[in-house]
């Protein structure tokens, strides 16, 4: 068998590490010959609660699983050591009053030691996924902290954002969810995200061609994308989270699977300056992978409304990276 792939999950006795470790360790990702190494990091108070997900993993029996390493977020180093994948879930959520603001100066100091810590003692293909909110401006804190890993290997997650999007064009035109391709969110993980109806496929042909209904998709369908985490927890009671380790976990396939000539994948990662997006912000666009490596898709046109869109959201995140510039270095 091969040598085991390291992968660290944060925050991983929360809602969303829950749901994530147990598909990491089942051969799911990585394949049912490759043996995986789960480190998992969680805040001191709650390592016993890390304590019964390491027994329900061991009570699962997974042939894929080659060993879990519990390690308590003082010890970053220890955590993210020889990891070839790191998830970054962990991090404290947005409570009743909070400003978004606030929130990311309390999760901005987590993101500067993760970052320090996975360039100190990551594996040198270490790949990074950003979960935990305000997840494009902690992947920027976190590898403006880790100048020496390249740029290319940080991601925060839009996936979930695509995959809503997806099943909402899907449901709308009557057709299977496998028939929707090229779904882009552009910009932020937040309100102001744009997923882009006018490059997204069904069965092929442009969305707009199919669904044939402008005012839906302009009126309807942009925030029902946009607002669906508030909706979910209003339903719910608590937030998106079987939903979102799932994305996580399809953002991992998108990276290490070569993506199909005719689709594109969703995730937020540093601009080149593609798109008049600045320079070294953390931004959704459009990837391809070649199995290691993801590159953004260019020539992409965008009319008046679309570029309107793709304007308020790189605002935001420009707003974002000056709340928090003294943690860039
Ligand atoms: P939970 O509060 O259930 O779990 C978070 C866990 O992180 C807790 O167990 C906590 O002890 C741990 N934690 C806090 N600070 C930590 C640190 N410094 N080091 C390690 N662990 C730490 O939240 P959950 O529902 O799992 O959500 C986790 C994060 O994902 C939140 O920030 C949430 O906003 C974000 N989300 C991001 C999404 C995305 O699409 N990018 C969608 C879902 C989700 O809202």
């Amino acid at each position: 068998m091969a040598s085991p792939i390291r992968v660290a999950v944060t925050g991983a006795a929360g809602n969303i590490g829950y749901a994530l470790a147990f598909r990491l360790a089942s051969g799911e990702v990585f394949g049912p010959d490759q043996p995986v190494h789960l480190n998992l990091i969680e805040i001191p108070p709650a390592i016993s609660a890390l304590d019964g997900v390491e027994m329900e993993l061991d009570d699962c029996a997974f042939s894929t699983l080659a060993g879990v390493t519990k390690v308590d977020s003082d010890h970053l180093e220890e955590g993210f050591g020889d990891c070839n994948f790191v998830l970054c879930v962990g991090s404290v959520p947005r409570g009743k009053g909070m400003e978004r603001g606030d929130l990311i100066r309390i999760n901005g100091p987590i993101f500067t030691n993760t970052g320090k810590a996975i360039q100190a003692a990551a594996a040198k293909d270490v790949r990074i996924v950003v979960v935990g909110n305000p997840c494009n401006t902690n992947c920027l804190i976190a590898m403006n902290n880790a100048p020496d890993i390249p740029r290319d290997r940080w991601y925060a997650m839009m996936m979930l954002d695509q995959n809503r999007a997806k099943t909402q064009l899907a449901q709308k035109s009557g057709q299977p969810v496998s028939s929707v391709s090229k779904m882009t969110i552009w910009g932020n993980h937040s309100a102001t995200q744009f997923p882009d109806y006018f490059h997204a496929e069904i069965g092929g042909t442009p969305a707009p061609e199919v669904i044939k209904d402008d005012a839906w998709l302009q009126n309807d369908f942009i925030p029902i994308v946009q607002k669906r985490g508030a909706a979910v927890i209003n339903a719910r009671g608590a937030s998106s989270a079987a939903s979102a380790a799932n994305a996580a976990l399809d953002t991992v396939k998108s990276i290490i699977s070569v993506t199909p000539e005719n689709e594109t994948f969703s995730a937020a990662v540093c601009s080149d300056g593609s798109y008049g997006v600045d320079e070294g912000l953390i931004f959704g666009f459009p990837l391809q992978s070649d199995g290691a490596t993801s590159k953004i898709v260019q020539g992409q046109e965008h009319n008046e409304f679309a570029q309107q869109k793709i304007d308020a959201t790189l605002k935001e995140l420009r707003e974002e990276r000056d709340t928090v510039k003294d943690l860039l270095n």
